[in-house]
């Protein structure tokens, strides 16, 4: 399972309108000046972060994106009108890619970022009027709107976040709770990339619960970028490893501190003891599990459960 959903889409903006070739006719002025007007310019594409969009499943389907051109200039000098601007709603939390780089991130509501600009507007013929030129037959045609294939990317949110110290059985409680397959062994850091596993709940809403390793023995970070993925969950669960002879207290001090940077304002933070088929839960914990033997594994994912619906 990956922790970033991703598509490619096709972005055009609108060509510029033409410039017109005209001349004045009046009953009295057999041959008028010129009054070709200019061409409007196209219309940008623009993206902008929508609250009411949670994911990038619309754009599987809707690939093409392409914003009105300018109106042609007409006669009597008038010039085109301006082509409007295609606006493409994201969910907030898109970071927009173009030939492998960022290019903008759309992390609130009402974030935008332009990503193809409209063409110019062509010039029509008065424009090139000159005390030489009486009756210039010039004109200079709309520009191409800019065009370009843009990937959208989104993290998924990840609504349980597990943390713990290395070696503390996160990744175990991570299979055992969704059934995921991530590796566990007998030593820390097994876990380099933070791991996902899906959990169910009674309406069928698939929650993301995701190991994330990230920090070193002594409470420290290792890697940030795992810890990152913290700042949207809603429940963390706080493993402490029932077996672990030294002071429980002490070590969830270590591993809060080290998180507090990543640790979002209102989550729920639940303490859970693992390996419990090998000594008692400290009394700090609020669940007392094992992976192992499956003790409390239910009744934690129940809770987990009646909290995320
Ligand atoms: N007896 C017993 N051993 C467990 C239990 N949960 C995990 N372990 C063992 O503890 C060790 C570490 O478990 P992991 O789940 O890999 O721990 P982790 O926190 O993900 O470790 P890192 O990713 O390496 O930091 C492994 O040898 C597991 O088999 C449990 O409930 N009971
Ligand atoms: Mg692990």
């Amino acid at each position: 399972m990956s922790f970033t959903d991703r598509v490619q889409i096709h972005v055009q903006a609108g060509r510029g309108g033409h410039g017109c070739l005209s001349f004045r006719r009046e009953a009295h002025t057999p041959k008028g000046g010129p009054d070709g007007g200019n061409g409007g310019r196209g219309g940008d594409v623009l993206l902008i972060a929508d609250e009411q969009l949670t994911d990038l499943t619309p754009f599987r389907t809707r690939v093409h994106h392409k914003a009105p051109a300018g109106g042609d200039g007409e006669g009597r000098n008038r010039h085109g009108r301006n082509g409007e601007v295609l606006e493409v709603h994201v969910p907030p939390g898109t970071r927009v890619m173009r030939d492998g780089h960022e290019v903008a991130m759309l992390e609130e509501p009402g974030d935008s970022a332009s990503v193809a600009r409209g063409g110019g507007g062509g010039v029509g013929n008065r424009a090139f009027r000159s005390s030489t030129h009486r009756a210039p037959r010039v004109t200079v045609p709309g520009e191409d709107g800019e065009e370009a294939w843009i990937v959208l990317e989104m993290r998924l949110p990840v609504d349980v976040a597990i943390i713990g110290l290395p070696n503390s059985g996160k990744t175990a409680l991570l299979n055992a709770l969704t059934g995921a397959h991530a590796t566990v062994a007998p030593y820390p850091h097994t876990t380099d990339e933070p791991a996902l596993g899906p959990l169910e709940d009674d309406f069928g809403v698939i929650h993301l619960v995701a190991d994330l390793p990230g920090l070193a023995a002594d409470g420290t970070e290792r890697r940030g970028a795992a810890l990152g993925q913290l700042e949207r969950a809603t429940v963390v669960l706080h493993c402490l490893d029932a077996s672990d002879p030294e002071d429980p207290a002490d070590r969830l001090a270590r591993v809060r501190e080290g998180v507090a940077t990543w640790m979002p304002e209102g989550a729920r933070e639940v303490v859970v003891a693992t390996k419990c088929d090998l000594a008692p839960a400290p009394p700090e914990a609020d669940f007392a599990t094992s992976a192992e033997t499956g003790e409390g594994i239910p009744a934690l994912r129940a809770e987990l459960i009646t909290w995320l619906s």
